[in-house]
């Protein structure tokens, strides 16, 4: 462990062109292959947040295959099942066994400055991918991921367009309370449609989960009734799906008695809106795992490195799902 190695970079370089270029097909956010052929075996410590979506089955996938054994990597993988001290707990023990290199992806934003400062006093890198912390970025490496907040705005300009001046009763369905993109996700959202005829009747969280966009749909259709709700925006596709077997159990017709907004893009989701019960999805790529890898391999071989690498996003509507729904690789 702990041995630097000269690889990499052009991987990034050629992951980063695609993130900034563009969305077109979406078949990853990274290059192929990672160009590894060194003998020295990179060992590296990932805190993954839990298991809670589609979207985070498929980004836990790309990490796997990119981290893997024929890459030069010895990955130890740690999902923290959504629990914020398990996965600063995990961290710890990362830092105990001297990996070369921590990544995370942060349940939340707040609570990790000791954690990365006991990493920089140890002299391990950290990157961060996926959700974003509060911590200063003196203390990590770099971050890579998506632009949560823009992700918000795009959901709400397509509800803004859709509904303008017409009153709109509208629930929210919240990521996992503390999270960056539950907190970006409802900010980018406000402002699109501050000024339209939307009104926030309510607003839970519902952690992310299928179950959890479930339960508290009920709970709203209980409190306002099927014609009290005209709009569901859901921070991930899950708590969508959740929240369409809640209404047809009420009785209504989801996407057409009551329309829904989404953010992922997964399997399912786009599946939901293919079949016209979800009105609109943005993109949220969870395919991460080759530019985390070049951004660990390129911190290692001590290049600099971008502080924030963006992925972009795209959008659908229900006729566009239908003509990419087949050649979607998550
Ligand atoms: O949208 C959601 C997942 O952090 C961007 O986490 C990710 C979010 C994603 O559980 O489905």
């Amino acid at each position: 462990m702990r041995k630097k190695t000269l690889l990499a970079g052009l991987a990034l370089l050629a992951g980063l062109g695609l993130a900034t270029t563009g969305c077109a097909g979406s078949n990853g956010a990274g290059a192929a292959g990672d160009g590894s052929g060194g003998d020295d075996v990179i060992t590296v410590g990932f805190a993954q947040t839990g298991s809670e979506s589609g979207w985070r089955s498929a980004n836990t996938e790309s990490m796997k295959e990119a981290f893997s054994a024929e890459n030069g990597y010895d990955l130890i993988f740690n999902a923290a099942d959504n629990d914020t001290a398990a996965q600063i707990a995990a961290v710890r023990d990362f830092i105990n066994q001297g990996v070369d290199a921590i990544v995370i992806a942060p349940i939340v934003e707040d609570g990790w400055d000791d954690v990365l400062q006991e990493a920089a006093d140890a002299g391990i890198p950290v990157i961060l991918e996926d959700r974003t912390v509060s911590a200063s970025d003196d203390l990590y490496a770099s971050w890579v991921g998506l632009d949560f907040k823009k992700e918000g705005v795009m959901a709400g300009e397509w509800a803004a367009e859709t509904f303008g001046d017409t009153p709109t009763k509208m629930v929210v369905l919240e990521g996992t309370t503390g999270s960056a993109p539950a907190n970006d996700r409802a900010a980018g959202f406000d402002e699109a449609v501050e000024g339209t005829a939307i009104e926030k009747i309510d607003s839970q969280t519902g952690d992310f989960t299928r179950d959890g966009g479930k339960t508290v749909m009920e709970g709203f259709l209980q409190k306002y009734g099927v014609d009290g709700i005209d709009l569901v925006y859901a921070h991930n596709d899950d708590m969508a799906l959740g929240a369409i077997e809640a209404i047809e159990a009420a009785g209504a017709e989801p996407g057409v008695d009551i329309q829904i907004v989404s953010i992922d893009a997964v399997k399912d989701g786009m599946q939901a809106l293919v079949d016209g019960k979800i009105n609109f999805i943005v993109e949220c790529n969870p395919l991460l795992g080759e530019l985390t890898s070049g951004l660990v391999r390129d911190v290692l071989a001590g290049k600099d490195v971008e502080k924030k690498v963006y992925v972009e996003d795209q959008s659908f509507t229900q006729e566009q799902a239908a003509e990419v729904i087949d050649s979607r690789p998550y």
